[in-house]
């Protein structure tokens, strides 16, 4: 039996490869984060600003909890089933008027995994239309596998290599539009990417990428996950990180820069160069 989403909106995730907008938390609630992000910005400026930006579930107690929000994690195991691991998190936030942008890609392409199945759930923090830069997914376009991807490294692609898949007809494009409190989930494989945000606002998004079942495994880095929920995995090599019990618990600010660690070498195999994030 389904949790929270319905037969309708699993049908249209395997055609599309997305489905939005989904009601996680109210405004005022997700705004209240978006605010505490501000403020652990302030307080811990060497631990989270726009280069460190992965993984932050691992510092703060608010975004973990986030990690382990019940809608979504009913949402993601009527989508993958029961038992469920996160792989990584990444704060995506654009400021107001800046030239940031996403360009078009598939997340598997350097996600390291054997399979691409895969779930990301996107919550919007603040308002996400197409003033302040929101996600565009092209529909369908998760069926065509791993397109050839250009690394560009441009400046204000705050993708990690910039990676762009060409030729995109940008005229199929579909603006997932959120309030805060809401999400997206959107697939591995579909393509999609965000434009630069023309507001006076800033747009925050926490993306919770991806959430996998256990026959999902890491196979060009280190096996580290975050558990959610259900069975555990037994594979040789397997390591769990820890939840922090307040904001900043050494031992999982420690396991952090491992996890980030690992994740670069993961998302930057291959290429000569390497950004930070
Ligand atoms: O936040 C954005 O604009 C893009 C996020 C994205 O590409 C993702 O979550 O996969």
């Amino acid at each position: 039996m389904l949790k929270v989403l319905t037969q309708q909106q699993i049908d249209q995730y395997h055609e599309q490869g997305f489905i939005s907008p989904i009601r996680v938390m109210s405004e005022n609630e997700a705004l209240f984060i978006a605010a505490e992000i501000a403020r652990v910005e302030g307080e811990y400026p060497e631990e989270i600003h726009a280069e460190s930006r992965n993984n932050l579930h691992l510092s703060f107690t608010f975004l973990d909890k986030l990690a382990h929000h019940n809608t979504i994690v009913d949402a993601m195991e009527d989508i993958i089933g029961p038992d469920i691991s996160l792989w990584a998190s990444v704060l995506f936030a654009k400021d107001p008027n800046s030239k940031h942008y996403v360009s078009w890609h598939q997340d598997t392409t350097y996600m390291g995994f054997n399979l691409n199945d895969c779930a990301t759930p996107w919550i919007a923090l603040t308002p996400s239309n197409e003033e302040t830069g929101c996600m565009m997914m092209i529909p369908g376009s998760h069926k065509n596998a791993i397109q050839h991807h250009e690394d560009t490294f441009a400046e204000n692609n705050i993708l990690t290599r910039g990676q762009v898949v060409p030729n995109v007809d940008e005229s199929q494009a579909v603006s997932l539009i959120l309030k805060p409190g809401e999400m997206s989930i959107h697939c591995g494989t579909i393509i999609h990417g965000s434009k630069e945000n023309k507001s006076n606002q800033r747009r925050v998004g926490f993306a919770l990428q991806s959430y996998v079942g256990k026959h999902i495994k890491q196979i060009v880095g280190k096996e580290l996950w975050t558990h959610i929920r259900g069975q555990k995995r037994q594979d040789f090599g397997v390591k769990y990180l820890h939840r922090p019990q307040y904001d900043m618990d050494p031992e999982t600010v420690s396991e952090r820069k491992i996890a980030d660690e690992n994740l670069s070498n993961i998302l930057y195999k291959g290429s000569k160069i390497k950004r930070k994030y």
